[in-house]
């Protein structure tokens, strides 16, 4: 009881929450209800105090009258200040100015934590501050509806994308994020300390997520945070980034990995629309859930187009972000979409495990899938043929008896199988119109920050 006391809050466990600040409407007038939330903004006016309390699911006002409450309640309202944590009891009222149609009349409230003076506004718009002193005090910002907002809108990505993938019998995999090899190329690879050994942070599932196919279970994903040891800052690389991979056997090809990437994205969008139309509205977003099937366009016809805007490139070059942007620019024009599949990627620009393809000289069964301009999802079909992976490996320089513990499985039958990474964060950034990956991680590690 003292401890409680001291840090000026009630003691806790005669009470429960009844209804959420969203609740609060002209169809629960009469309710008697006891809400729960931060102290978002106080308007004192002397005998007449307007709190607008907050919760997980929005906000609504507390109208304190002097003259119509309790001595104990008016005095708890003096002592209030911004975040506190309060329960409040009351009536839910008519309200005609409030865009909510109604208001609470407390009948008591109950100071469940008090807050410090903050180092950061939590009621938007009051003053801009710049992003990295936000995410110094992420955890204050991500109070901010709008912030907030993003996160939600992310959850419903992810949990549409795996609701698609579970109707279509794919298994959810977890797999170590402690590895002995670099499955991308060794490049950005974070090197760790293993007791007397040396061994790397994984920068994808790549490996482990194709040898579960050979281990039996047909289709596979895992959603889980990958590592890069990325050299430069940049809006669109974060070093420690979630990875949404699927993997499927029995394919008869690229197009097969595609299709269930294209479904599985408007099943999301769509879900998500009809889902967080609260969230997306709080963002100010109209969501346009793209058609499928999306527009599918050759590596080699590509780099023709930013070729034709001025460009200078061959075909084993990479196209980076600025090329991207132009491409982001071009196919709305073009092809009347921002998602847009680019496939048959050099060999020289793939992984070694990158099925080459028939029919394109030269050239891959992969794609990456650009939204907005920006690549989101990197895939393709693998190479299931040990002489061909075990060429494929040494053609890239790889000491092939490195990679036993991967190579090995396919001498036993590997069915043919492809799949993709995407990422979440560039995901959510796209739809939302963010300009700066940072944005759109809970908490992002970058070059310059591994906290909070
Ligand atoms: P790739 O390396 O292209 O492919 O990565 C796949 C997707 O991951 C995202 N991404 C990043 N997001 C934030 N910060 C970064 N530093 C970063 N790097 C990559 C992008 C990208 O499209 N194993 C393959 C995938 C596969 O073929 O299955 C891979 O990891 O959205």
């Amino acid at each position: 009881m003292d401890f409680y006391t001291k840090a000026g809050a009630v003691p806790i466990g005669n009470m429960r929450r009844t209804h959420f600040t969203s609740e609060i409407s002209s169809d629960t007038v009469g309710d008697k209800v006891t809400l729960m939330g931060w102290v978002h903004i106080l308007r004192d006016k002397g005998k007449l105090k307007f709190l607008i309390l907050r919760d997980e699911r929005g906000m609504c006002q507390i109208f304190i009258h002097q003259k119509r409450v309790s001595e104990d309640v008016f005095e708890t309202a003096e002592q209030l200040k911004p975040e506190f944590a309060v329960s409040v009891d009351g009536e839910v009222v008519e309200a005609k100015q409030v865009a909510a149609g109604a208001e609470v009349v407390p009948t008591s409230i109950r100071i469940l934590n008090t807050s410090d003076r903050l180092p950061i506004d939590v009621v938007e718009g009051k003053v801009d501050i710049d992003l990295d002193t936000r995410l110094n005090h992420r955890i204050l910002d991500l109070r901010k509806p709008t912030i907030n907002a993003i996160f939600r809108v992310q959850h419903a990505l992810v949990r549409f994308s795996r609701e698609y993938l579970e109707k279509k019998e794919f298994v959810e995999i977890h797999t170590p994020k402690i590895v002995a090899e670099a499955t991308e190329g060794g490049a950005n690879l974070f090197e760790i300390k293993y007791f007397d050994k040396l061994a790397y942070l994984a920068q994808s599932p790549q490996f482990y997520k194709q040898l579960m196919l050979l281990a039996g279970f047909g289709r596979v994903f895992e959603i889980a945070p990958v590592f890069r040891a990325e050299k430069h800052n940049t809006r669109r690389h974060i070093n420690e980034y979630t990875s949404f991979d699927f993997e499927m056997s029995w394919i008869s090809g690229v197009e097969d990995v595609m299709q269930m990437e294209e479904n599985m994205l408007h099943y999301a969008f769509l879900k998500t629309k009809e889902n967080l139309g609260h969230a997306l509205e709080t963002l100010g977003i109209n969501l346009e859930v793209p058609e499928v099937p999306f527009k599918r366009i050759k590596y080699a016809e590509a780099i023709d187009l930013v070729n034709a805007e001025g460009k200078d490139l061959s075909i084993t070059d990479d196209l980076d972000p600025e090329c991207e942007q132009i491409l982001g620019e071009i196919f709305p024009e073009k092809f009347g979409t921002d998602m847009v599949f680019i496939t048959h990627y050099p060999l020289e620009l793939r992984p070694a495990y990158t099925m080459p393809s028939l029919t394109d000289e030269g050239m891959t069964e992969s794609f990456d899938l650009t939204y907005h301009g920006m690549e989101i999802t990197t895939g393709g079909q693998r190479i299931h043929l040990y002489d061909l992976l075990v060429e494929r490996f040494k053609a890239k320089g790889y000491n092939i008896d490195n990679f036993g513990f991967y190579l090995d499985p396919f001498k036993y039958g590997a069915p043919p199988h492809g799949g993709l990474g995407l990422g979440i964060e560039r995901l959510t950034m796209q739809l939302l119109g963010i300009d700066n990956i940072r944005e759109a991680t809970l908490l992002p590690r970058d070059r310059d920050r591994i906290t909070p």
